[in-house]
Formats: structure tokens, sequence, C-alpha cells
């Protein structure tokens, strides 16, 4: 008998992200793909059309939809986008009830069926569904991580790549904490091929991109009306599924659970983190200035008193 096997990930919640990362995942070919869904036969669809598309796009991964949790057993990771998305005029804060009620269920079928995954949270509000998620699931912390960072630090290398006319790869930042207004760009440590970004961009320039950073995902709502970005999300979650699946141990910044890192203690806030076989691997500390320390302090705040209203 030969040894299993291909990679097997399952996508719980297959609307518009989820639906985006299962093309994604079976483009790059990093295994099986279960598309999970309340809805019923919608799941079945999508997972239908992708295996039309797999002959063309040279993949051979298969992609199934199913509305039964049992058909996500032994996957090694679980991506989730379960829950409401934004409309405009609403924050990310306004979903929390609703989200929260559907995470409890989506971490039960988590539990009992794919005891041993790494589990990616996207669906917001964030920092409160991956506390929640690790809270109903019981599993180690270095498990369970949310999808944040890695979106709003390429959303920042865009926009710096625009201004300074060079290509968003060979830009490096970071943004730290929690994902919100309250987000943090980490200037100190933005580069441009290596040069420290203020060699290209003045500070009271630098601050307005920032700012729109922090307001991007709602320019974008904006925009779609009807929901919330999704192709810039399943492809930032991807990245963290495959430093995951290949032992990348790819530097990301994720939403983890802080023991003390950064003066924090007990709390999911966005820190940049090593990723791979084992999860959350290592988080590091970075050397940050007066004003980020204390905008990382705001933002960690912000994230608190949302904790506070979660459902018990
Ligand atoms: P959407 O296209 O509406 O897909 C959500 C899917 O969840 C739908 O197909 C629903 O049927 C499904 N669903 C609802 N309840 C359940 C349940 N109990 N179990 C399983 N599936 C269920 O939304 P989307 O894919 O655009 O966004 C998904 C989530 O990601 C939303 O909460 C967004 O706010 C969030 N989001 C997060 C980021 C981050 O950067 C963290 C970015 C963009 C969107």
């Amino acid at each position: 008998m030969s040894e299993q096997k291909r990679k097997k990930i399952a996508l719980i919640g297959a609307g518009n992200i989820g639906g985006s990362m299962a093309y994604l995942a079976c483009a790059k070919e990093l295994g099986d793909v279960v598309l999970f869904d309340v809805v019923e036969d919608m799941p079945q669809g999508k997972a239908l059309d992708l295996r039309h598309a797999a002959p063309v796009l040279g993949s051979s991964s298969n992609v199934t939809g199913t509305n039964d949790y049992a058909d996500i057993s032994g996957s090694d990771v679980c991506i989730v986008t379960a829950g409401l998305a934004r409309k405009p005029g609403m924050s990310r804060d306004d979903l929390l009830a609703t989200n929260a009620k559907i995470m409890k269920s989506v971490a039960q079928g988590i539990k009992e069926n794919a005891p041993e995954a790494f589990v990616i949270i996207v669906s917001n509000p964030l920092d409160a569904m991956v506390t929640l998620c690790q809270r109903e699931t019981g599993f180690p912390s270095e498990r369970v991580v949310g999808m944040a960072g890695v979106l709003d630090s390429a959303r920042y290398r865009s926009f710096l790549a625009e201004e300074v006319g060079v290509s968003p790869v060979v830009i490096d930042a970071f943004v730290l904490g929690g994902h919100g207004d309250t987000m943090v760009p980490i200037r100190s440590h933005t580069t441009v091929g290596g040069i420290p970004i203020t060699h290209f961009i003045k500070p009271e320039r630098l601050d307005e991109i920032e700012q729109r950073v922090r307001k991007a995902g709602g320019e974008v709502v904006a925009l779609l009306k009807t929901g919330s970005a999704f192709y810039s999300p399943a492809t930032a979650a991807l990245e963290m599924a495959e430093s995951f699946l290949k032992d990348q141990k790819k530097v990301l910044p994720c939403a983890a659970l802080l023991n003390g890192e950064y003066g924090y203690e007990g709390i999911y806030i966005g820190v940049p983190t090593v990723i791979g076989g084992k999860g959350v691997e290592r988080i590091i500390e970075i050397e940050l200035n007066d004003e980020e320390k204390k905008a990382l302090a705001v933002s960690a705040e912000a994230v608190k008193s949302l904790i506070t209203s979660l459902p018990e």
C-alpha cells in the first residue's frame, strides 16, 4: 500500500474568498481542495467548475464541494472565510455578533473532523474571530492564526510601489497590530530594494499613504458595493497555507497569540511570524520606534475591547 499523499486543504466558506482560494490552490497544485458551505449545491457547483478547469490549468488537484463536515476529515489546513462580509457603510466590527455565532459552529466542525489541522482565520472582525476559534477548538495557539497582516502589508507595498514607480515585489514592508483602523504600518522597517523608504518619499506623503492603507479595505467595499475584497485576501491566506504545507518558513505578518512578546499577554495581534511545517514556529520581536510602539498600544487596546464583546 502506498502512503498517502497529496495534501488536503479545507476551505470553510465557499463564497468570494473561498472560491478564489480554491482556484488558486488548484492552479498552484497545493493539494486536494474541499470547499465547504452551508448553502446547498453552491460549493459542489464551484468544485465541478474547477474540476473542468484543471485539465487546462495542467493541475492534478482534485476539488470537491460539500455541505457535510465529515468530508473535511484529515485536512492538513483549514482556511475559514465563513460569515458575512461588509457592505458600504459597515465597519468590520459591525459583523461581530453574526459572525461569532457562525465561528462557533465552524470551530466545532473543525475540532471534530480535522483535529490536527493548521487553521487560518479570515472572517471578520479578524482579531475577535481568531480568538474565538482558538478558544472553541482548544487547539494549541501555533495551529490557529489570523490572516490580515499579509494583506494589509500587500496593500501598503502596492501603494508605495505606485508612488515610487517600482515593482511592488521589491518593497519590503510590514503592517502590524489589529486588522482595523488602528493597524500600524511599520515605516521604520520599510525598504525599496533594501533602501529605506524615507529616501524616496517625504514623511508627510508617507502619512497620507499609510492612512490610505488603513482605509484600503473600505475603499474596495465602496467600489464593489455588494461585498468586500476577495482576490487579495485569497492570495494572502494561500501564501500562509503554502508556507505551512511546504515548510517554507516564510516571515509573514500574522495575527498570533502573544505570550509576553511586545509586552502583551494572551491576545491575538498582528506581528511578524515564521510560518513552517509546525504552524507559527516563531514570533519575531523587531525594534519599533516610540511612535510605532504607541500606535501598537492603541491597536492592542482596540483589539482587547473587541474581544470583551465576544459572546461566552
Ligand atoms: P462571502 O462571499 O459572503 O462568503 C462567505 C460565505 O460564508 C458564504 O458563501 C456563506 O454561505 C458562508 N457561510 C455563512 N455561514 C456559514 C456557516 N455557518 N458555515 C460555513 N459557511 C458559512 O464573503 P467573502 O468570501 O467575501 O468574505 C468572507 C469573510 O472574510 C467575511 O467575514 C469578510 O469580512 C472577511 N474578510 C476578511 C479580510 C481580512 O483581511 C481579514 C479581507 C476580506 C474579507
